[in-house]
């Protein structure tokens, strides 16, 4: 019998001198709190404000169907009619997920409501319009984002701004034991693990980890990663390379990363190692934001 263990560090105030060394250096994961919890964004963020302050904005939501992505276009204003509907129990379909929308480009206004950003946690690279690089995930209850690891091999900040999730989080040398297919996904469901069909899953450690309102959770390079939402929530991500996961990144290209991800990776090496300024890279980058793998 498999022991689900809860073992993740939380740590309250972490400087960003203590972060990368006992966490980034360490291929560490760790829940972080008492940071960000005076952000206008929890007190301001839900749909209806999303709507009223971009109301013709078109946003877009993925169905996950058996290992295929199907995307579905909306007003802020349908999303939030289907989502209610769904969560008042009047519809029992589950809604699709607004998943990986670089909201902060398209509604630049919601950038005032989640300072001072935690930017002692990043690479001074990456200070100069941070915003451009974070994802946004908004969805109902039980929202799913299946068993994956981020597709460019890239540190991953996740802040929880409303509602709960939970993290099953498997480290990257577990990624043998879950049957890993089109590069980034598993086919191991870790809620319902179905051992005869996978058996080697036996020999895999899970991490659950529940992020609430108010925490940030770190993901290290490869860390594989399932997300179920408890509640209706809202979340945003930073991935952001170092030195050393930009170069293991690019050493991926012989492990079957897809060309396009290399090419990206190749991108942030030139600002990384060779400090080509972030304006000139993030030109080319930014097509990664709207990038679905
Ligand atoms: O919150 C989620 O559902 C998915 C988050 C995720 O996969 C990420 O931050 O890379
Ligand atoms: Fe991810």
């Amino acid at each position: 019998m498999q022991t689900i263990s809860s073992e993740i560090d939380r740590r309250y105030q972490l400087s960003g001198e203590e972060f990368l060394s006992e966490y980034v250096n360490k291929s560490k994961p760790v829940v972080i709190s008492g940071v960000i919890q005076n952000w206008d964004a929890f007190t301001k963020w839900s749909l209806p404000y999303f709507q009223a302050i971009a109301p013709s904005l078109k946003i877009y939501a993925k169905h996950f169907n058996n290992g295929k992505i199907e995307i579905e276009n909306f007003t802020f204003q349908e999303y939030a009619d289907i989502l209610e509907a769904y969560e008042q129990g009047n519809n029992h379909n589950q809604p699709p997920y607004c998943h990986d929308l670089p909201l902060f480009s398209l509604i630049p206004e919601l950038v005032k409501d989640v300072q001072p950003f935690a930017l002692e946690y990043l690479p001074k690279w990456y200070h100069f319009q941070w915003w451009r690089y974070c994802q946004f995930f908004i969805g109902p209850s039980h929202s799913l984002t299946p068993l994956h690891f981020d597709c460019l091999l890239t540190n991953n900040l996740f802040f929880q701004i409303v509602g709960r999730k939970q993290f099953t989080l498997f480290l990257k040398e577990d990624s043998q034991y879950c049957y890993r297919y089109n590069w980034r996904w598993f086919k191991v469901d870790p809620e319902q693990p179905d051992l005869e069909q996978y058996p080697v899953y036996k020999n895999a450690k899970p991490i659950k980890v529940i992020v609430n309102p108010g925490d940030i959770l770190y993901m290290p390079p490869g860390t594989l990663h399932h997300v179920r939402s408890w509640d209706k929530s809202i979340s945003f991500n930073i991935d952001w390379h170092t030195q050393h996961s930009v170069l293991k990144g690019l050493a991926a290209s012989a492990k079957g990363m897809p060309l396009k991800n290399v090419y990206y990776n190749f991108l942030l090496a030139l600002g990384l190692i060779f400090k080509v300024p972030p304006q000139l890279v993030f030109r080319f980058y930014k097509t990664y934001l709207n990038y679905v793998s």
